[in-house]
């Protein structure tokens, strides 16, 4: 698939992807959920691939949101789809077995704010800001927004900017846990860029299987987690990459892992 929206580049084991829609804000139109639903598909498949990397083109935004403009002329039948398509969006990539971080240089709101979510983790530029506006216009989170954000934050202060329809600042968003990080933004892809560098010089099965206990066992009582995990962690000593790291360790060398 010939992408028009989506740009995706990939060095050295880490995938970054751009949601090219400037003069939008990179709004998600039904064709950017489309071409991004395709590009991390294949970065799914692609063994090349370690980290992936999300980010808006240009200075002023991440993603304003699922487009308005489009959503003003649908159906109910159309929204409907729309929604199951942005849903499955966020749902593979929360479910990818590589790390996904959202780099957020600007605005992330309502649908913009839910792809964010569905990433591992956020850094954001000192720009940024965050919100769900849905409810001034008539509706609410439907990518999975009311759920993540509730789960990461809490409920209280995840009602809160539901409710309200505020943006934060992304100081208010690193206070509240919703980001990891804040940066310039003339650092953002710099400091993300040697976070995923670490990462990519770890086990791909390690922190893939790592990334499956923590997506999957929060969706478990506690002690369905502690066994979910220790499934994997076993699954993980029938792995090259479990005797080349603790080979290499034993040889005092840094191990080679080859995500097998
Ligand atoms: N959609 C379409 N166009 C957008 C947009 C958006 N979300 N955000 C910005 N733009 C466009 C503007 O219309 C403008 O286009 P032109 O007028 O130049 O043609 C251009 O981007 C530049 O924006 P502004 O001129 O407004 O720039 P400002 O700096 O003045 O303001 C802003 C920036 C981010 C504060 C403002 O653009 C704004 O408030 N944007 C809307 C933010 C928003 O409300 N986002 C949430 C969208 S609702 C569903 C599940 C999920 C969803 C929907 C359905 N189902 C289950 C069915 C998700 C819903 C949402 O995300």
């Amino acid at each position: 698939m010939e992408e028009k929206y989506v740009l995706a580049e990939i060095a050295d084991g880490i995938a970054q992807v751009t949601v090219n829609r400037p003069t939008s804000l990179n709004a998600l139109n039904a064709e950017v959920l489309a071409e991004l639903e395709c590009v991390f598909y294949e970065l799914e498949q692609d063994q090349s691939v370690q980290v992936v990397i999300v980010t808006g083109a240009g200075e002023k935004a991440f993603v304003a949101g699922a487009d308005i403009k489009e959503m003003a002329e649908m159906t109910a039948y159309q929204a409907h789809q729309f929604g199951l398509k942005g849903q499955r969006l966020m749902l593979f990539i929360e479910r990818m077995s590589k790390p996904v971080i959202a780099a957020v240089n600007g605005y992330a709101l309502g649908g913009g704010l839910e792809l964010a979510l569905a990433c591992d983790f956020i850094y954001a530029s000192e720009n940024a800001k965050v919100g769900f506006p849905e409810v001034t216009l008539g509706i609410m989170p439907g990518f999975g927004g009311t759920q993540n954000l509730a789960r990461l934050i809490g409920p209280a202060r995840a009602k809160e900017l539901v409710y309200s329809g505020r943006m934060i600042s992304a100081e208010k968003a690193l206070a509240w846990g919703v980001v990891n990080e804040v940066c310039s933004q003339a650092e953002l892809g710099a400091r993300v860029l040697e976070l995923a560098r670490e990462v990519a010089k770890r086990s791909p099965l390690g922190v893939g299987y790592a990334k499956n206990a923590i997506v999957n066992g929060l969706n478990m009582g506690k002690e369905d987690g502690f066994r979910y995990e220790a499934s994997l962690f076993g699954v993980l000593f029938a792995t090259e990459d479990q005797k080349e790291g603790m080979t290499a360790f034993v040889e005092k060398r840094k191990a080679a892992f080859l995500g097998k």
